[in-house]
């Protein structure tokens, strides 16, 4: 409450004052004549926010806007040790979705955000029918071919396997063997010219064109050449195989060099050996890289798992 004095030589004009400098709501606290006859007035008002102890006065209560709790989540993805810039950008999506769509279960949140933040795209996509798999040596790519040959013989598409590889000894009949079983076309190129020649051919008979490269040290430029002036030869979905468990600052840093030279889908292996996924969804959202499917097994005959929102929701969370 805000109390003020005034003098005036009458009511009226003191009256005047107190509505001037209070407002309308001020009230007359006391009055009286002083020895000169003038008025002397002392008049209160109301602060705004001061609080009414009024027991009369009714309160309306409105109702608590629902604050998303993201502890559980965040735990789960610091377990799986995903960067901290990731981490921050996949709980600020759950926050707003849940917010704006009301959800409060985590899995179906990730499901939603995952499904925002990643491109899924199918392995047997036939819209563009070249696959060229890429990756560190060992990290898969000869299996994920077999794999995808494998998948397309069963959804009756024709495939051809085109190998690059002259660095690891046997890589080429290992895939040859693989080819025979499955009784898919076998071709081995050496030169980026000899690529660009048997994937024009194979693009006319086949309905998916397989390509496998031989692996290389992201971390030497001279491997690098041996891969990059490949992707320069032809178009395709170029795929990064990777294994899942890898240390999440080393598979960044290898992914952002594939993707210098063309890699755009990440196709994680050796899933079946792995318990933290942090490294995928690193590499997924700071190289920008889309999913294809992934390798939960050795085994060719079990085929590539397809990823989705809800894939790695649950992998998150498990
Ligand atoms: N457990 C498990 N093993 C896998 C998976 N994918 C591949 N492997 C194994 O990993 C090893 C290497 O696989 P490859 O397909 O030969 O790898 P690569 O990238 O072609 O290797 P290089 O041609 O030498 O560069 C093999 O022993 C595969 O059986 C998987 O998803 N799970
Ligand atoms: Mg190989």
């Amino acid at each position: 409450m805000r109390l003020k004095n005034f003098t005036a030589p009458d009511m009226p004009t003191a009256l005047a004052q107190v509505r001037e400098v209070l407002g309308a709501d001020a009230v007359i606290v006391s009055q009286e004549k002083n020895a000169a006859g003038q008025i002397e007035l002392t008049a209160a008002v109301e602060d705004a926010d001061e609080i009414s102890f009024n027991r009369d006065e009714r309160v309306e209560v409105k109702p608590a806007r629902w604050k998303y709790d993201d502890g559980r989540l965040r735990e789960s993805l610091d377990y799986h040790g995903v960067l901290d810039i990731v981490k921050e950008r996949i709980l600020a999506g759950c926050r707003k979705m849940s917010v704006e769509a009301n959800i409060r279960d985590d899995k179906e949140l990730l499901t939603h955000c995952f499904a925002q933040m990643f491109h899924f795209q199918d392995i047997l996509d036939c819209r563009q029918p070249v696959k060229l798999f890429m990756g560190v040596p060992g990290s898969g790519k000869s299996t994920a071919i077999a794999k995808t040959a494998t998948q397309a013989k069963i959804q009756k598409l024709s495939a051809c396997i085109i190998s690059t590889d002259n660095v690891r000894a046997g890589a080429n009949s290992q895939l040859q063997a693989f080819a025979d079983i499955l009784g898919t076309d076998f071709r081995f190129v050496k030169t980026p010219r000899g690529l660009y020649d048997a994937v024009e051919e194979a693009r006319r008979k086949y309905s998916l064109v397989l390509i496998d490269t031989p692996g290389i040290n992201p971390f030497l430029a001279d491997e690098v050449e041996k891969v990059s002036i490949l992707t320069e030869a032809v178009r395709a979905d170029m795929i990064l195989t990777m294994d899942a468990g890898k240390n999440t600052f080393e598979a960044v840093e290898i992914a952002d060099v594939f993707a210098e030279i063309g890699a755009r889908f990440l196709l994680p292996t050796r899933l079946d050996l792995t318990r933290r996924i942090g490294a995928l969804l690193s590499v997924a959202a700071c190289c920008e890289f889309g999913f294809c499917a992934a390798s939960v097994s050795s085994s060719i005959a079990k085929g590539l798992s397809s990823v989705d929102g809800e894939a790695l929701a649950k992998l998150v969370l498990a």
